[in-house]
């Protein structure tokens, strides 16, 4: 624990977006201990008033001398501007948290989910950035980690049916579009998406690599090896669009080292931290996605074994993809590093 600030100031780059908007939402909620909280944006953006706690902050510009006072910097302005300017920020002192793919894999920057490898963390001194993992990939990891930790992970089996918010604001119009035209028995349009996304579902999430999965695929194979430090779990992913606003959610399959019942695994989850059990499938209790949005905790259900093989287990998981899966998390990391390094 240190004995440092007990205010910070806060940068938020790619505030105007689907999840900088949700990080104001969240240091908002969280009550983050803030000194200054500074909005940055394109230069489209510059002089747009965005309101938090009932004050309008006014959105400047990202450059490279934005970040001058900055403790904390909080990044969801795409790859592009991470790789460009969140160098720039740590070398003027503050410390990185970056939403996007771009320094993920980079084995100098830690990848956190604080439910999960919270250590890590303590490694943003070489560079100064902490990576936030892939939505996708930070929901399951925190329902999987209690059984890792009991039972030692050998294999994950995982498809996902991911809302169209983890596409930005253009795909939740372009699904309300679709809805609205199919409803008015008008011709459907879609520009977002290579096909109708509405009453449809996408097994194509990113761009397609060489082996034949998409790049959503891997960066759930490559996270989830980084994030538990062990490249020898078997990782195959399937990522498909389904037509619905917020929540991701998984079907995942697994196989342990050592055998734990249907029951052992909902004892574990009940108790595990970021984790709610929604698991009474006679009473019709299961995780739902249009239950998850605004909720800060994964929901986890239809716990039950592989009688397919001896070590198996399946489970449904579902998450709001731009709170836990994006806001939310770079916040928590922002929670540790002001409370144990700043
Ligand atoms: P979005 O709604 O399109 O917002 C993009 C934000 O980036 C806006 O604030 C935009 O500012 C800013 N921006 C774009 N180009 C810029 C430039 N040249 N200079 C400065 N700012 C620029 O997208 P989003 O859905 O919030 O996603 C943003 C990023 O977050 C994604 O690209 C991805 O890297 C990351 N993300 C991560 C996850 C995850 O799984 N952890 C999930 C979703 C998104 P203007 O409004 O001024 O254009
Ligand atoms: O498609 C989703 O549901 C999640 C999208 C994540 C995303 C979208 C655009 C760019 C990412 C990401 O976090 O991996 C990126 C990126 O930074 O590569």
């Amino acid at each position: 624990m240190n004995q440092g600030k007990n205010k910070y100031n806060v940068a938020v780059a790619g505030a105007t977006g689907a999840v900088g908007g949700a990080m104001l939402e969240v240091l908002e909620r969280c009550d983050f201990p803030l000194n200054e909280l500074r909005l940055l944006a394109s230069a489209r953006s510059v002089g747009k008033k965005l309101k938090f706690k009932g004050q309008d902050i006014e959105v400047q510009e990202l450059t490279m001398d934005a970040f001058s006072g900055i403790d904390i910097a909080l990044f969801s302005a795409g790859a592009a501007r991470s790789l460009q300017f969140g160098p720039a920020a740590a070398a003027a002192g503050a410390v990185v948290v970056d939403n996007s793919s771009g320094f993920r894999m980079d084995p100098d920057i830690p990848l956190v989910v604080p439910e999960v490898n919270p250590h890590a963390i303590a490694q943003y001194k070489k560079r100064g950035i902490i990576a936030n993992p892939n939505c996708s990939t930070i929901q399951m990891l925190v329902a999987l980690k209690p059984i890792h930790d009991a039972a030692g992970i050998k294999r994950i089996v995982v498809s996902t049916y991911q809302a169209v918010s983890g596409s930005g604001a253009k795909a939740i119009e372009e699904l309300k579009g679709q809805v609205m035209d199919y409803a008015a028995g008008k011709k459907m349009e879609n520009s977002v998406y290579p096909h109708q996304i509405a009453f449809n579902c996408l097994p194509h999430i990113d761009s397609f690599l060489d082996n034949g999965y998409t790049k959503e695929e891997m960066k759930m194979v490559n996270e989830t090896h980084k994030i538990f430090e062990d490249s020898s779990i078997g990782v195959t992913a399937t990522t498909v669009r389904v037509p619905v606003f917020y929540g991701h959610s998984e079907s995942i399959n697994i196989e342990t080292k050592n055998k734990l019942s249907a029951e052992d695994v909902k004892e574990l989850l009940r108790h595990a931290t970021g984790v709610k059990l929604v698991d009474d499938p006679h009473n019709n209790k299961y995780p739902l996605a249009i239950d998850c949005a605004g909720q800060f905790e994964t929901l986890v259900g239809r716990i039950r074994e592989d009688e397919s093989i001896d070590n198996g287990i399946n489970m449904w998981v579902v998450s709001d993809n731009i709170l836990k899966g994006a806001a939310l998390n770079a916040v928590q990391i922002a929670e540790v590093v002001g409370r144990d390094y700043l």
